[in-house]
């Protein structure tokens, strides 16, 4: 290995004075658009409501007909493929999915209301009940099957508490870690860290919960409160809080991203005050919607905030969207109108690590960066490490 990082570095040295390491940024990506609607059965009435996409393309989301929210999954190859209810449920959300046909939510019964579930392969089941238990949520589900979510004992809280809940049928109680009475569990990583927040919005504050030790992410300058709502595999989060306005005693949210030391405020679009963020992918690519009362998706990276509507068809014009998820290729889930959007990055290949459609130096030093990790963008084989065999994939891919 190490005679493979000498060849590598190497390389990256050579390469770096062939193209002028820092001169230019790389390429921009235009993208393809992809709708997804909901099955013909429901007929004008229906919407798509998109939460979230894999790495493979698959997306989680819910349909509605007739005013009941329906669980259900998409792919290119079968389109919307509903998710069935449990025995006396009758409406249901999602919350995550994972790229083993994995979809997390909750279910809605009258008699227990809304209880945590998971599909396998299409099939529901409840997730166990913390103690005490009235309602729970599941939010997220990595690749080996943790979830987390929260759970309360009253329909209108107090008393949200946030969980892991393990593919063994043990569950942790992370509220029982956590500073307050109250937290929700958001999201979750590879690695099995959790972000979401303790106390009660409006004030509330994002954790970082890496096997029982807490991180109390620092709010953003001027923040009076925020939330966790997104971990990629390198513990970054992406989230909002909320920030007092200038000469005013009102405050709105900014979507911010933490980068494991500061909370960096990410503005907003032109022409709008407010911005939350709903994801965040391994290379610090964060979506979301900045909004004055109706908003557009974006996308933040490289420290620029991008208008998503700009890359959409003129049958968009003046629609409201919501930037949802991003995946590790740079695929973003919009949630537009009624129906669900994914923008594919053309000419993003195996090599273009950063999702900028080029092949070039920057894609380089991040697979250097990252070599002999195993969960990283840079493992495109995905044979759980970074090596000579993903320096020769990205090589291949140059240009
Ligand atoms: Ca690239
Ligand atoms: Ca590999």
């Amino acid at each position: 290995m190490r005679t493979s990082l000498i060849v590598a570095a190497r390389l990256v040295f050579g390469l770096a004075v062939l193209g002028g390491i820092g001169s230019e940024a790389g390429g921009q990506c235009s993208y393809e658009v992809t709708q997804i609607i909901e099955p013909p059965a429901c007929g004008d009435s229906a919407f798509f409501n998109a939460i979230d996409i894999t790495d493979t393309g698959e997306v989680g989301g819910s349909f509605t007909c007739f005013l009941a929210p329906q669980a259900a999954t998409w792919d290119a190859a079968n389109g919307v493929t509903p998710l069935p209810f449990l025995s006396g449920f009758s409406q249901a959300g999602v919350g995550g999915l994972n790229s083993i046909n994995e979809v997390v939510g909750s279910q809605f019964s009258s008699t227990l209301t809304w209880r945590a579930v998971i599909w396998q392969n299409g099939v529901p089941s409840r997730l166990p009940d913390w103690p005490g238990t009235t309602l729970s949520f599941a939010a997220a589900i990595n690749r080996d099957g943790w979830i987390t979510g929260y759970w309360g004992n009253s329909i209108f809280g107090p008393g949200e508490a946030a969980i892991i809940w393990k593919p063994d049928g043990s569950m942790i109680n992370l509220n029982d870690e956590l500073p307050g009475t109250t937290s929700q569990g958001l999201d979750i990583n590879d690695l099995g860290q959790v972000t979401g927040h303790f106390g009660s919005i409006p004030n509330s504050q994002a954790f970082l919960w890496d096997d029982g030790q807490v991180i109390e992410i620092p709010l953003i300058p001027d923040g009076t409160s925020g939330t966790g709502v997104a971990i990629s595999n390198k513990g970054h989060i992406a989230g909002w809080g909320m920030v007092t306005v200038e000469g005013s005693t009102t405050s709105i949210p900014h979507a911010f991203f933490w980068d494991g030391l500061t909370t960096i405020d990410l503005g907003t679009l032109p022409g709008f005050e407010k911005s939350v963020a709903f994801d965040i992918n391994d290379v610090g690519q964060i979506v979301g919607r900045s909004f004055q009362p109706s908003g557009h998706a974006f996308l933040w990276r490289d420290g620029v905030m991008i208008d998503l509507n700009n890359f959409l068809p003129p049958v968009f014009d003046g629609t409201g969207t919501t930037a949802k998820a991003i995946n590790r290729n740079g695929e973003i889930l919009l949630a537009g109108g009624n129906v669900g959007i994914i923008l594919s990055p053309i000419g993003s290949g195996p090599g273009d690590l950063d999702n900028n459609c080029a092949v070039n130096v920057s894609d380089l030093l991040l697979l250097i960066s990252e070599w002999g990790e195993s969960i990283s963008v840079a493992d495109i084989n995905l044979d759980g490490s970074v090596n000579v065999t993903d320096l020769l994939a990205l090589l291949a891919d140059w240009g």
